[in-house]
């Protein structure tokens, strides 16, 4: 690794978070994606070597319990949904240089090397732990096999990771209260051997790792919190029959977060061994001749600066020199979820028929990489049809069109030093954001310098100057030109496609993905056509439309029962119990209200149900009922009710026993 800035020499290596071939993508997802995709890009216009690599993550129990869920197998599954992401990116300008999957020969073999180095230096040593078994089915439940609730925090979790609360990793065994994803049995612990990884040997290399680590500041932070409050040592391996067989136990496979970060590596090796190793060998950085730059979300900032950097130290690879971890988003100010369809998707977002670039440019530059951000309809519509429309477009389109009717394309006259000037700060700006990994300042340079173009030409108002003063005039469109042409290359990273509309408006016929910002001050084709318009203004109606349809589709899945579980701990809260209806009366002025008397063995509650026209009043005495007697009371109707009497569909058929439990037996 160097610590030399950016451009330098040797090869870089962009990363980006595998994601796991187990569903549809999201703009969770995106945001990982081009950011990794921009700073790639970012890095060959300032001229430095760099390429990005990522693949599919298809091990572990994410890809293995949505398979089973689907009836199909986890391979099957994963290349369906691998070939599905790779048919996405080129929709979103995202460009790999190389892009595998966990599951082929490359990684399988690195894997397996990596792991049998990690034996042979004595890192790894078995202990007994207690796993979390389903005594029904006799299954092992890895990871998001089980369900329960977090040791750390208290809030729900699901297997290896405390996803809505800490956001820790959760070691098997840990989680409490575990019951089966599968089944929803209550699990139970069983021991079982399991390797260990010493990550806890590895603390002094991790401190000196994180002392130097650039990227964003929570990747430093976190973990050196981790590292005083004591290093515990990594389960690297499950009991799971998908997976990369653990080297020397068949019965073993390794843990999903051994092989995926390896795939980095693996992706690489496949990008070398296609473009050969002359003049770049593009391995080198994974030996310490040139830089790896890890993008990835937040709630991956433990696997990718504690158990990684362990493991590429242990195996005698070089550290990353970045870890950039960009912040959650949210929906409408609420967290995303993909099982309650809270999310934008991405094939719905190209169902609309928008482009690409403006949801590029919103994802990366609504707030700094390390922040959460909020998407709706109606931010994502104030920053194209402000920022897009009418300062980028805007500029681009009535200095083009003015140079194309008065000129026939760019004048003939001499850029002016205040705008030379200032092409050279936008460019400063951007060699600066490209360095401190800065993705938003990336990509709002383009704006910063179409927001000064349109105060240029406002200022000197070449419309008033093209009769009396044709050379004045001349001048300052020759500057618009060029400051466009600055435009389209410092907007290429986050905008590929708008910009390299433009970059063909302009006349240029190189390919603009090529190209430098050296080329900022070259002078465009002396004719060029009418432009035309780059981004389509998005109308308060549909803005309104699309909001109403995101509203509809959150609600359809709450409806349709989402797939999420509860855990065994929220369903054991509902105090449930048989009751037996002592009176029933109508409640005045509500037609379908009855207040009923039940006895629920201790005491008698008051409850109103809306049984009426359902059940005759004299009938129900003596009927015995399933009640929620926990729930909060209310008033309906101005009349108190204490507990919820069970009810099965829409015309209600009141859940009662097949025996005969007395009022007060517990329902379970
Ligand atoms: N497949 C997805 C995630 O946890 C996981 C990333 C692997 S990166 C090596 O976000
Ligand atoms: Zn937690």
């Amino acid at each position: 690794m160097s610590r030399d800035r950016y451009p330098h020499e040797d090869p870089v290596v962009v990363t980006c978070g595998l994601p796991y071939a187990n569903g549809d993508l999201h703009i969770g997802h995106l945001r990982s994606l081009v950011s990794a995709d921009i700073l790639n890009r970012a890095f060959g216009l300032i001229g430095q070597p760099s390429i990005a690599v990522s693949g599919s993550d298809m091990h572990g129990a994410p890809v293995a319990l949505n398979a089973e869920q689907e009836g199909v197998s986890p391979g099957e599954f994963a290349h369906g949904w691998h070939d599905r992401f790779q048919e996405l990116f080129p929709e979103f300008g995202i460009e790999f240089d190389n892009y595998g999957h966990t599951d082929d020969e490359t990684n399988t073999a690195l894997t397996t090397d990596i792991v049998e180095r990690l034996i042979e230096a004595d890192h790894v040593y078995e202990r007994e732990i207690e796993i979390a078994w389903d005594a029904i089915e006799e299954q092992a439940l890895p990871d998001r096999y089980v369900e329960g609730t977090c040791p750390y925090c208290g809030a729900d979790a699901r297997g290896d990771e405390c996803d809505e609360g800490c956001g820790r990793h959760l070691e098997p065994g840990e989680i409490q209260d575990p019951v089966s994803a599968v089944t929803g049995n209550p699990a139970e612990y069983r021991t079982r051997e399991h390797k260990f990884f010493r990550v806890s040997a590895f603390a002094d290399v991790l401190t000196a790792f994180l002392d130097d680590l650039e990227g964003t500041a929570n990747a430093r932070n976190q973990p050196r919190q981790w590292i005083e409050e004591g290093l515990q040592d990594w389960c690297i391996t499950r009991d799971l029959d998908w997976g990369i067989p653990y080297p020397g136990d068949e019965n073993l496979v390794l843990y999903v977060w051994v092989d995926a970060p390896i795939e980095y590596i693996s992706s690489t090796i496949q990008y070398a061994e296609r473009v050969g190793h002359d003049p770049i060998d593009w391995t080198a950085p994974w030996s310490g001749d040139g830089d790896i730059v890890h993008v990835i979300g937040r709630d991956i900032i433990q696997h990718h600066t504690v158990f990684w950097p362990a493991m590429l130290d242990a195996a005698g690879y070089a550290l990353p020199r970045a870890v950039c971890a960009h912040g959650f988003i949210t929906i409408d100010g609420e967290g995303l979820s993909t099982s309650r369809n809270r999310a934008i998707w991405a094939q719905e977002y190209l169902d609309e028929g928008f482009e690409t670039d403006p949801l590029r440019y919103y994802l990366t530059t609504t707030g700094g990489l390390q922040q959460d951000i909020d998407f709706s309809w109606e931010k994502f519509a104030d920053r194209v049809n402000g920022e897009l429309v009418g300062t980028l477009g805007n500029f681009l389109y009535r200095s083009l069109l003015f140079a194309h009717r008065n000129y026939g394309g760019t004048p003939d006259a001499k850029v002016s030093a205040e705008v030379a000037d200032r092409i050279d700060e936008a460019v400063a700006d951007f060699e600066e954001a490209v360095n401190e990994y800065n993705v938003r300042a990336i990509g709002m340079t383009a704006v910063e310098l179409s927001r000064f173009g349109n105060e240029y030409i406002q200022r000197n108002e070449p419309w008033r100057l093209v009769d009396d003063e044709p050379e004045a005039a001349a001048g300052v469109i020759r500057d618009c030109v060029q400051l466009a042409k600055a435009i389209a290359l410092l907007g290429s990273a986050t905008m590929p496609d708008v910009s390299a509309r433009v970059w063909w408006e302009l006349g240029e016929s190189t390919d603009l993905t090529e190209a430098s910002l050296d080329a900022v001050h070259e002078p465009p084709a002396s004719s060029f056509g009418a432009p035309t318009e780059q981004f389509e203004q998005l109308e308060d109606e549909l803005v309104g439309d699309l909001t109403a349809s995101l509203t509809a589709q959150i609600e359809a899945s709450v409806d349709e029962g989402s797939d999420e579980r509860v855990a065994f701990s929220t369903f054991d809260s509902l105090d449930l119990r048989i009751g037996e209806i002592r009176s029933a009366e109508p409640v005045e002025e509500a037609d379908n209200l009855l207040v009923l008397d039940v006895d629920i063995g201790d005491e008698v509650r008051q409850i109103v149900a809306g049984l009426r026209g359902h059940y005759a009043v004299e009938e129900l005495p003596g009927t015995r009922v399933v009640v929620l007697t926990n729930l909060e009371p209310k008033t309906v109707f101005g009349v108190e009710s204490d507990g919820m009497v069970l009810a099965a569909g829409d015309d209600p058929d009141l859940l009662t026993t097949l025996g005969n439990s007395e009022p007060g037996a517990a329902v379970r």
